[in-house]
């Protein structure tokens, strides 16, 4: 998977707002109303993300969620991190 330059990252970007480019990964702060719904948005998320072979580093304190994406065989953005992050997009939008 071809790895994505500065410029079409941040087109992309534009698509969905408060994603960061930031050391080579896309990364983004959540929060959520109490624990049990950061982890059943967590729970969702994971499905895709066996669905989609591709997964993320995140991190999970109570209420809060930070993920950042990267692709690491590409050892940086690929389409597969773009299409991932649309994808907890539309999970967190339902959520
Ligand atoms: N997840 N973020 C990320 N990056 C990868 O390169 C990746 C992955 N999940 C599975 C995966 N690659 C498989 O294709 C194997 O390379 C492990």
């Amino acid at each position: 998977m071809k790895k994505l330059s500065t410029d079409q990252i941040d087109r992309a970007l534009k698509e969905f707002p408060g994603w960061k480019l930031v050391n080579d990964m896309l990364e983004k702060s959540f929060t959520f109303n109490d624990f049990k719904e950061a982890f059943s948005v967590m729970t969702h998320i994971a499905f895709e993300c066996e669905k989609q072979d591709h997964h993320p580093n995140w991190e999970n304190v109570y209420n809060s969620l930070s993920i950042k994406l990267s692709t690491h065989d590409a050892d940086g953005i690929t389409q597969k991190d773009i299409d991932l992050a649309k994808s907890i997009e539309k999970i967190v939008a339902q959520s």
